[in-house]
């Protein structure tokens, strides 16, 4: 892989442009850190379906377990903007391993904005630093796109909830120590939902086969199943019924740092394809000499930099508090996530038939990509969001 600090930041469309001192000074932190102990394993992580979780533990220690949690916690206290550029210097180098450190954040950052002061002092501490992981559990093999229809039950049994149903296609599922788990305490639609905490070893609880998938490979995804599985009424988080507008809230969050793994990944395919032009003869010159060939780039660049623009706007958004903020975050999410993923397309193309081989690393960006037009919201959710506030009265 062609990457490198040099060619990161040297290139159009550059990602430290317009950042303060400060952020380019975590940004190239974070950058190291991706190219010293991710980009050189990321190829056999993704064959292997490796979970790096001691690499992750590493991240950690740079901050990169707790994002936006509070500092008295061991959080770094950053903000969403801050984030996402940390997220996407990572995903540059393995967007796979960077998506899950982005959902495990997004949990972290939820227990510290709902959690109440004795579950932040039980879970951060531990979560922060990755010794512990967490996934984010809302999607059902019945409701996907329709979350507010789920229909896991949390019967209430005195101190306890008892829980039936399934959670499908969960990242880092079978392997996390903590599951925050969206379930129906109440009535249909999204005020009967609440959000619960609920330990791996929980009697009751088990897991479905891993998945195979065409990308995100170095994080497993499993089935959560819930038979008579007793939880704590301690381990709600926020209000009973809050659960549906806290798993919403927290998404906002995490479509932002979908959108930048997918920065980094175009901003990693546009560089091998432009150092790949400039060597590769065809016709007794250089592809680079080609004028379609430099347009491309053109056009690869500019998809990149519009994609960039949208999610650093849409977080200083959400870090402003904007009540708007969701829907320029659908718009960004949107935007970005098929426009890099077209980067990364255009970038396989350019490389020919080497493109489409596993020696080169365009097509485990492209894999990679490939979801994020899918999850954490589809494509769709994300016109549905952006189209209901136009037709707004
Ligand atoms: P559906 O909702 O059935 O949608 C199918 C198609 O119909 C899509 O193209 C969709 O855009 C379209 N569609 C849906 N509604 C409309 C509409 N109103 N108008 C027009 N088109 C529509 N979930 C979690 O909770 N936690 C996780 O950690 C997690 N990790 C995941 C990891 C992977 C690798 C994958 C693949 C998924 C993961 N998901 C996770 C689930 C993911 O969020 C869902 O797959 C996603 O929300 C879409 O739901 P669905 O698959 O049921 O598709
Ligand atoms: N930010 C803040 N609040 C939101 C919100 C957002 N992005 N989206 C919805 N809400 C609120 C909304 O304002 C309303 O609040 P209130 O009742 O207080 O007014 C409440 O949530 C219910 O919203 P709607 O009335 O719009 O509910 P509806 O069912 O019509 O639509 C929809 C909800 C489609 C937007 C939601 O179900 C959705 O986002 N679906 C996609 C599911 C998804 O993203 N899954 C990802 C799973 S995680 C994953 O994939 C990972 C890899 C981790």
């Amino acid at each position: 892989n062609a990457l490198t600090q040099r060619t990161f930041f040297n290139i159009v469309p550059n990602p430290s442009v317009g950042l303060t001192d400060d952020q380019k000074q975590f940004q190239t932190m974070a950058l190291e850190f991706a190219q010293e102990k991710m980009l050189p394993f990321a190829e056999k992580w993704d064959k292997e379906e490796f979970f790096p979780r001691e690499v992750m533990k590493q991240a950690a220690e740079l901050g990169f377990g707790g994002l936006y949690v509070k500092e008295d916690v061991g959080g770094s206290g950053l903000s969403r903007l801050d984030a996402s550029i940390i997220i996407e210097a990572l995903a540059s180098a393995d967007v796979s391993t960077t998506a899950f450190i982005s959902i495990h954040n997004m949990c972290a950052g939820l227990i510290d904005i709902y959690g109440t002061e004795e579950q932040r002092q039980k879970y951060l501490p531990s979560l922060v630093t990755m010794e512990k992981i967490a996934s984010y559990c809302l999607t059902e093999p019945g409701s996907g796109s329709d979350a507010a229809s789920l229909s896991t039950k949390a019967v209430r049994d005195g101190d306890h909830f008892i829980l039936n149903g399934s959670k499908a296609f969960i990242s880092g599922g079978g392997d996390s120590e903590v599951y925050l788990v969206m379930v129906r305490t109440g009535e249909k639609g999204p005020k009967g939902i609440s959000c619960l905490l609920i330990e791996k070893d929980t009697p009751g609880l088990s897991f479905g086969k891993k998945e195979e998938k065409l990308g995100w490979n170095t994080q497993p995804t499993r089935a959560l199943i819930f038979e008579d599985c007793r939880v704590p009424v301690a381990n709600l988080i926020g209000g009973e019924g809050q659960g549906f507008n806290i798993a919403m809230n927290a998404l906002n969050g995490g479509r932002i740092n979908i959108g930048a793994c997918s920065l980094g990944g175009a901003q990693a395919s546009l560089v091998a394809a432009r150092d790949h032009v400039k060597v590769r003869k065809q016709f007794n010159q250089p592809l680079e000499k080609f004028q379609s060939i430099q347009f491309k780039l053109a056009d690869m660049a500019t998809k990149l930099h519009a994609s960039r623009v949208m999610i650093r706007t849409a977080a200083t958004m959400l870090d402003n508090k904007d009540p708007s903020a969701h829907v320029y975050i659908a718009m960004a999410k949107l935007f970005a996530c098929d426009e890099c993923f077209k980067v990364c397309d255009d970038s396989l193309q350019l490389f020919g038939g080497y493109g489409y081989l596993k020696d080169y690393p365009v097509e485990r960006y492209l894999r990679d990509l490939r979801v994020h037009r899918i999850l954490e919201g589809s494509d769709a959710v994300m016109r549905l969001l952006t189209s209901r506030e136009i037709l707004k009265d």
